[in-house]
């Protein structure tokens, strides 16, 4: 399916507003993410794999912040357990619209996926074998970050896995310089110019808050998780596997 390309940020702009998950940006969130996040594409396709070794029949998954449900998507395509709960949620009532139209395509009858609008910081987690927060946490405040990943941690089975994906940034100076110019010239590959590049940098920067991977592990380690890797890396965006045993 082709979708409608992000020019959101092509003209130049008098006031740049409040970033928001809105009309404008939902619409053209496909084009918007695949031109912008390195790896986006395979990362979503291996979650999907990832569900093959952790999701047994019967349990709940959960897709947290899903736009337009990708990451369903490809757990649903995957999955080999069946009688399973997939619950896809995002607090942006534009993204939840889009989400249902793209699961229609995918709809399954083996198991059962609620797609729902709410704030991913007031939803309880149970039954879990799998939580993804694929390019979310991200938008968090750092205050509310570590309740929620306790909060998904005593949600999951042992035996579960949280998938954490995430752009990151690096402590040393070199390489996050060499990362940030290597990943503003994966954009102007993809099409953007630098006026999108940079006033799109400078909305976005104030509410996507990045940490090192290191302090991802650490922190992930200190709420319980007892193993956490990197299983995917593309310059500063990469996703992180979490396993409560
Ligand atoms: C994908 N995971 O395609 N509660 C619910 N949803 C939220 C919250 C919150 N507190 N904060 C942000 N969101 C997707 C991509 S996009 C990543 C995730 C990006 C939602 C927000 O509305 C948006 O849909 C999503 O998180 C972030 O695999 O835009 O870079």
């Amino acid at each position: 399916m082709s979708y409608r390309q992000d020019k959101i940020f092509s003209l130049p702009l008098l006031h740049l507003n409040q970033w928001q998950f809105d009309q404008q940006v939902a619409d053209v969130f496909p084009d918007m993410i695949t031109r912008s996040v390195p790896g986006y594409s395979i990362i979503t396709s291996m979650i999907g794999k990832f569900s093959q070794y952790f999701v047994p029949s019967h349990t709940y998954i959960y897709d947290l912040g899903c736009s337009y449900g990708s990451v369903t998507s490809s757990i649903i395509k995957n999955l080999k357990a069946t009688d399973c709960t997939l619950i896809a949620i995002d607090n942006s009532p534009a993204m939840i619209a889009h989400c249902k139209k793209n699961l229609q395509q995918v709809i399954t009858y083996d198991n059962t996926i609620h797609i729902i609008e709410a704030d991913i910081c007031d939803v309880t987690i149970v039954n879990a074998s799998m939580v993804v927060l694929n390019f979310t946490f991200q938008f968090l405040s750092l205050g509310k970050r570590q309740q929620i990943l306790k909060s998904i941690y005593r949600g999951l089975k042992t035996g579960g896995v949280l998938i954490l994906s995430e752009k990151f940034h690096f402590d040393d100076h070199e390489i996050q310089t060499l990362f940030f110019e290597m990943h503003h010239n994966f954009k102007l590959d993809n099409g953007y110019s630098r006026l999108e590049i940079n006033q799109k940098r400078q909305i976005i920067e104030r509410v996507l808050l990045t940490e090192s991977i290191e302090n991802h592990k650490k922190i992930l380690f200190s709420i319980g998780f007892t193993h956490v890797e990197l299983w995917f890396q593309y310059l500063n965006f990469g996703s992180l596997i979490a396993l409560k045993y």
